[in-house]
């Protein structure tokens, strides 16, 4: 059974934090509208949806990923590091302890779920303005024993790693070259984002289907060209609050 937790959206969304983007109104019933139709997306693909309760005083809370790492064994309470974000950590927490033993980043390190990738067995975190180079040391620290490795990338331009690149098949990445150096993945190939789409590598692969946002049509052609089938979604309003599909949810595979 493979378990996607999701958090209702914050009806205080429009004061979230935003680091490339211009501020730019909400509309905060379809972002509920089209967050719903993510989360019916993914009960297609497989998944039995946990949703968190709303948190009002959180405008970022619909952003999961950010505050948890789920691993095979194992899942990392991350300390993101918009410092309005921290008090998001205390739900996932609870809602992760029933299914994995819990490890945490703490003070004063800061690491954003969004900055990880995991590729087998390592994790890549970007180096950004939420994830410090100690952080990472940490998080090797604490996950080496289970087998993993934790690894530092440096990213321009862009809010996480996972802005910038995503897996969408076996060794395959989906990449803005301008955002992270693809040679930096010399294990794997590598699909980029349609030139005019810069947002676009930020999808989410579950059962050999890949969520991509509705807008980006010329990436969805470069995907389909390889053989890859996606599963296109309306998600404007959630991306004018710096957000991409990845981060809406934390994916549990149940044991
Ligand atoms: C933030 O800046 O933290 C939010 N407005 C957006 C977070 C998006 N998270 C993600 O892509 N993993």
């Amino acid at each position: 059974m493979r378990i996607a937790i999701t958090r209702a959206v914050s009806p205080a969304l429009a004061d979230c934090e935003l680091t490339h983007l211009a501020r730019s109104p909400i509309d905060l019933r379809l972002a509920e509208k089209q967050h719903a139709a993510y989360e019916s997306a993914l009960r297609e693909l497989g998944c039995r949806v946990e949703r968190l309760p709303v948190a009002p005083a959180y405008p970022d809370s619909v952003f999961v990923e950010d505050c948890a790492l789920v691993l095979d064994e194992i899942a990392v309470i991350t300390r993101p590091g918009a410092v309005s974000r921290r008090g998001e950590v205390a739900e996932i927490d609870a809602a992760l302890a029933s299914h994995r033993s819990l490890l945490r980043i703490e003070a004063p390190f800061t690491l954003d779920g969004g900055d990880v990738l995991r590729l087998d067995r390592t994790l890549f975190v970007g180096l950004s303005s939420r994830s410090s180079a100690e952080a990472v040391a940490r998080l090797d620290t604490l996950i080496r024993p289970h087998g993993y490795r934790a690894k530092g990338l440096p990213i321009r331009n862009c809010l996480h790693l996972k802005s910038a690149v995503s897996l969408v098949g076996e060794k395959l990445l989906l990449l803005n070259p301008d955002w992270v150096d693809p040679a930096l993945f010399p294990d794997h190939d590598s699909i980029e984002v349609d030139p005019g789409e810069a947002h676009a590598a930020n999808a989410l692969l579950l059962d050999g289907r890949i969520i991509l946002p509705a807008v980006h049509t010329g990436t969805r052609t470069r995907l389909e060209a390889a053989g890859l089938e996606s599963l296109p979604l309306d998600v404007s309003e959630l991306a004018k609050a710096e957000g991409g599909v990845t981060c809406c949810s934390l994916i549990v595979e149940e044991r």
